[in-house]
C-alpha cells in the first residue's frame, strides 16, 4: 500500500495548495464574506469555508472513489462524523476561520489521512505564510521540504506554552479555562501564545518554536493531521486528562518532551465537552 498512500499524499499537499490560492484570493476580494454562526455565536463559517471543503473533496473523490470523509464543514451540514478503518480524509478546509473573517495572518488547510484508524499522513498548510507542513507515519515531518525537529527544552520554566480558548463562553468553561492560564502563567513559564489555530499551533510545537500547546474544545480535523506532524517530529501527544491522546476526546496537549507534557497537564483544569464519536 505504501506507493498508494504517497500519492494520496501528494493529492493532498496540490489540493492544500489549491486551496490556499482561494483562501489568499477571497482574502483579497473587496466584497466583504458572509459571516455565519455553528455551535455558538462565536464558532464562525464562511461560504469560503464550504467552498474550499467541497473542491478538496471533489478532487479527492475523482481519484480515489472508494474513500471516505470527515470534513467540518459537512458535518455541520449533518453528514455523520464516523472515524472507521477504511481510508479517511480528516479535513479542516479553514482552520483559523476567526482569523480569516478578520484578516489575522494565521490561516490554515488541514488534511489528515487515516486508515485503520492511525494516522498515515498530515497535511498543514499556512497559506499567508506559504509554509507546507507535512508528516507521513514513520518518515519524518517536513516544513517546505526541510525536516522538522521539536524543541529539546526540558524545564517547563524556560518554555512558550501556546494556548487556545474554543468557542464556548458559559461562565463555568470560561472559568476553568482562566484557571488552567493561571496556573500555566504562574508557573511560571516564559510566555503564552496562540496562533488561533489548532494545526498551526502543532506545527510550531512541530518546528521547535514552543515547547507545547493545549486546548480543549477542539475537533478531530482540527488537530488530525497536526498531531501527526507533531509525533513524526519527535513530539508527543496526551489527552488534558493525562491518559493517552484520543482524537475524538476534544482535548489535546501536543509537546516536545513527555516531561513537559505531563507537567502541563498537572496545571491544567480539565472538562468533557461532548466527544466527536458521541452518537
Ligand atoms: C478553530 C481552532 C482554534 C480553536 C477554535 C476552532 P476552526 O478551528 O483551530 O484553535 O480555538 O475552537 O476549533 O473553527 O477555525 O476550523
Amino acid at each position: 500500500m505504501a506507493d498508494l498512500w504517497q500519492n494520496a499524499m501528494d493529492h493532498a499537499v496540490s489540493a492544500a495548495r489549491h486551496a490556499g490560492e482561494v483562501v489568499r484570493e477571497a482574502l483579497r476580494d473587496d466584497r466583504k464574506q458572509t459571516v455565519m454562526t455553528k455551535s455558538s455565536s462565536v464558532d464562525l463559517v464562511t461560504q469560503t469555508d464550504q467552498k474550499v471543503e467541497k473542491l478538496i473533496i471533489q478532487s479527492v473523490k475523482e481519484k480515489f472513489p472508494t474513500h471516505s470523509f470527515i470534513g467540518e464543514e459537512s458535518v455541520s451540514a449533518g453528514e455523520p462524523l464516523l472515524l472507521t478503518d477504511a481510508p479517511t480524509w480528516i479535513i479542516d478546509p479553514i482552520d483559523g476561520t476567526t482569523n480569516f473573517v478578520h484578516t489575522f495572518p494565521f490561516i490554515a488547510v488541514s488534511i489528515g489521512f487515516s486508515v485503520n484508524k492511525q494516522m498515515e499522513f498530515g497535511v498543514v498548510y499556512s497559506c499567508l505564510e506559504d509554509k507546507m507542513y507535512t508528516a507521513r507515519r514513520g518518515r519524518g515531518a517536513f516544513c517546505n521540504g526541510e525536516p522538522l525537529q521539536v524543541s529539546h527544552q526540558e524545564d517547563i520554566n524556560q518554555s512558550i506554552i501556546a494556548a487556545e480558548f474554543g468557542s464556548t463562553r458559559d461562565a463555568e468553561t470560561v472559568d476553568k479555562i482562566f484557571i488552567s492560564l493561571r496556573r500555566v502563567l504562574s508557573l511560571p513559564v516564559h510566555g503564552i501564545r496562540g496562533a488561533g489555530t489548532a494545526a498551526i499551533n502543532m506545527c510550531l510545537v512541530a518546528s521547535g518554536c514552543v515547547e507545547a500547546y493545549y486546548e480543549i474544545g477542539i475537533h478531530v480535523w482540527d488537530v488530525a493531521a497536526g498531531s501527526l506532524i507533531v509525533s513524526e517530529a519527535g513530539g508527543v501527544l496526551l489527552d488534558t486528562d493525562g491518559g493517552p491522546a484520543d482524537l475524538m476526546s476534544r482535548r489535546i496537549v501536543a509537546a516536545n518532551r513527555r516531561i513537559i507534557a505531563e507537567r502541563l497537564v498537572k496545571e491544567i483544569e480539565t472538562f468533557s465537552p461532548i466527544r466527536d464519536d458521541a452518537a
